[in-house]
Parts: structure tokens; C-alpha cells; sequence
């Protein structure tokens, strides 16, 4: 990663989110600074209890899926320093994913809603998408396995915002 990377944002990790002279990391804080862009568009939420909720699926995502899963299996030396033992790092970690999927799969399934919170798009499925994507990639059969997240996701596909943004992505592994 390159050292101006590095003096931007010295955690060395993306998401990265710059807004005038503010430097913005973390997926729950870039997403409240763009929702804070378009205030209309409520994509915290459109009242406190949907943000609450909002934020309970953010750090849900961030910290469990993202940091212990995907971090497990992408990056096991944040976990150990025994390279030897890496193999038993990543297995345990696609199991936490596995389980966050089910996790997942079972809250949209009994919510029963057009969106992850409430009846409108918020940033929470923005997030749920990248992860859904994700899951292909490591070779999960996500429409089979979790067909309520798979629906979610099928539709986020077609909206044209995603389209778009699929279409500017630079994959960084
Ligand atoms: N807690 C951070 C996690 C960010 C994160 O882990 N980003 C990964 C990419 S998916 C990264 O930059 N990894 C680079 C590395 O580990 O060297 C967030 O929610 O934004």
C-alpha cells in the first residue's frame, strides 16, 4: 500500500471517504457522511427506530462479518503469527461467514420487508450487497443456500446506482 495511502488514512485500510477537509474511515461513519449528503433520501433511516436498526446491521457487518470472517479467511495473519496454522484460521473464518449468511438469510426472511430496514434502500443494503458478491466469489452457492438474501440482492442488482457503480469498480484482491 502506498505511503501517501498511508498518511491519508494511517489504519491502511479502504474504505476511505474524503468530504471537503474531513477524512472519513469506517463503513458506519462513510455511510452516515453520504446519507448526510442526501439528507432525503433517508438512507439512515427514515426515523430513529430504523436507524438504530441501521446501525445494528453496520456494525453486525463490519465487525463480525467482515473483520472476523472475511478478515480470518483473506488476511489470517491479523489473527496469528504461526503461518502454519493459517489453514485452521481461514477454515474457522468461512465458517463464521456461513454463519453470518444464515444469520443474515433468517433476519430478512422473518422481517418480511422490501429492504433490510423497513420498506426503503438504505446504506445497510449497499453493504449487504458487497457481501452477497463476496460470497460468490469464495465459491458459496448464495441463491441456494440463502434464498431470502439472494432475493434481496437480485433485486439490488437491477437498481440502476448499482449497475453504475459495478460498472466504475476497481477490484483491490
Ligand atoms: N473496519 C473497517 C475495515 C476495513 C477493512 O478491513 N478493509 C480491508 C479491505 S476489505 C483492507 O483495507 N484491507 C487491507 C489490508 O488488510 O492490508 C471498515 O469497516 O471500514
Amino acid at each position: 500500500m502506498p505511503e501517501e495511502f498511508a498518511r491519508l488514512n494511517p489504519k491502511r485500510k479502504v474504505p476511505v471517504l474524503a468530504v471537503g477537509d474531513q477524512v472519513i474511515t469506517e463503513m458506519p461513519a462513510i455511510l452516515t457522511a453520504i446519507s448526510a449528503l442526501s439528507p432525503d433520501r433517508k438512507l439512515m433511516g427514515k426515523d430513529t427506530s430504523e436507524t438504530v436498526r441501521a446501525y445494528e446491521w453496520l456494525n453486525y457487518l463490519s465487525g463480525t462479518l467482515h473483520g472476523q470472517g472475511y478478515g480470518g479467511l483473506w488476511r489470517p495473519g491479523r489473527f496469528v503469527n504461526n503461518a502454519s496454522v493459517y489453514p485452521d484460521v481461514k477454515e474457522k473464518a468461512r465458517q463464521t461467514i456461513k454463519n453470518c449468511y444464515t444469520f443474515i438469510d433468517g433476519k430478512l426472511k422473518e422481517a418480511n420487508t422490501a429492504y433490510s430496514v423497513g420498506d426503503s434502500f438504505t446504506g445497510v443494503d449497499a453493504f449487504l450487497l458487497v457481501f452477497y458478491l463476496w460470497g460468490i466469489r469464495i465459491k458459496i452457492d448464495m441463491d441456494a443456500g440463502y434464498p431470502s438474501y439472494a432475493a434481496l440482492a437480485h433485486r439490488l442488482l437491477e437498481r440502476e446506482s448499482v449497475i453504475v457503480a459495478r460498472k466504475v469498480h476497481v477490484r483491490m484482491t
